[in-house]
């Protein structure tokens, strides 16, 4: 059984390098990366990061992103292109401010990107946009998603052709006001010994545009089968969240926020629960710490950022890449991409 303490296993190259990898680009800041296989080719669906000059404060308001651009490459290692703007927020029109993670599916001939914005009242719902290319530009929806809320959304398709939306975060993406079902103003958040703020999946439609159906929480369990506590800031749900499948189980990721981690449970159904295993990335340099994980040539990737490039500043961040490891027993070796 993996361990919830990440320093047990790292790879060769952390001990030998401060940092595991570089970034994949350097032209612009990305972050939050979200990678799909579209007919063979990578391509990553990034926040674009952008130095809006606001202080930094626990509300994020630093991050002030305004547009999308997709990153596209052959393998892991190749070259990586930059691609236009694929959506503007100007061209969403009920978008505020804070353009933030977002995710992208495919279905019958149409590529679609899912992306969290405040509305003009400074509250966060989830929007999703069109195109005919996986690098857009895409048309957005004139209305979010129909009872949707928080941020983070992460699109995963079952092998039985079910697509279902996972998303959510505390704090500045507001999840916490959103525990009676009604937008409350107030950050109110479970006691410490009780039950931590879980994430949320619902269903898509089959027109990919709605939810199709409840939305519901993921229930993220310790080993004797209990939810994770809202005190238990070491392994409880922050943000992040995404879902890979890997000999018929089902991995959810996430971050742990204030502490840095990206952390994962194991099921059996797409919908959960999950039983916490572990680390997959320690923290990264600067705050937040997002990633994917995809397959592509028969090798498993993690896609994650960090604040490298610009020597720190958490809001300006950087995609990387580097091989995810699943050992025998279906755990992930955990990764230490940078030592201080
Ligand atoms: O990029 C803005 C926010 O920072 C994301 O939505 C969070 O996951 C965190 O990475």
């Amino acid at each position: 059984k993996a361990t919830n303490k990440a320093e047990t296993t790292t790879t060769e190259a952390t001990d030998k390098k401060a940092f595991l990898s570089e970034p994949l680009v350097k032209e612009i800041y990305t972050a939050d990366p979200s990678a799909h296989v579209f007919n063979g080719k990578i391509y990553v669906y990034p926040s674009h990061d952008i130095d809006a000059g606001i202080p930094d404060n626990d509300n994020g308001d630093q991050y002030a992103m305004r547009d999308y651009r997709v990153l596209s490459m052959d393998s892991v290692g190749g070259k990586v292109t930059v691609h236009d703007v694929a959506l503007d927020i100007k061209d969403v029109p009920w978008a505020g401010r804070q353009m933030w993670a977002p995710d992208a599916a495919y279905h019958n001939g149409t590529y679609y990107l899912y992306f969290p914005v405040k509305d003009k009242q400074d509250i966060f719902h989830l929007g999703v946009a069109t195109s005919s290319s996986p690098t857009g530009p895409f048309k957005a929806q004139p209305e979010p998603i129909k009872g949707s809320f928080s941020m983070d959304p992460a699109v995963f398709k079952d092998t039985d052709g079910t697509y279902y939306m996972y998303f959510g975060g505390i704090w500045g993406g507001q999840l916490q006001r959103w525990s009676t079902g009604e937008y409350n103003p107030k950050d109110e958040y479970p006691a410490d010994d009780q039950p931590a703020l879980m994430p949320k999946v619902a269903r898509l439609t089959k027109d990919m545009l709605q939810f199709d159906g409840p939305v519901k929480d993921v229930q993220i369990l310790d080993n004797t089968g209990k939810p994770l506590l809202t005190g238990d800031n070491e392994r409880r749900f922050f943000e992040a969240a995404w879902m890979h499948k890997y000999n018929g189980k089902y991995y959810f990721s996430y971050s742990t926020g204030d502490t840095h981690y990206i952390a994962y449970g194991i099921g059996d159904s797409p919908t959960g629960p999950f039983t916490y295993q572990g680390v997959i990335l320690n923290p990264v340099l600067g705050w937040t710490n997002h990633h994917s994980i995809v397959e592509h040539k028969g090798k498993w990737y993690l896609f994650y950022h960090d604040a490298s490039l610009s020597g720190g500043k958490n809001h300006l961040r950087s995609v990387k890449v580097t091989e995810l490891k699943h050992r025998p027993d279906g755990t992930i070796e955990a990764i230490t991409a940078y030592r201080p």
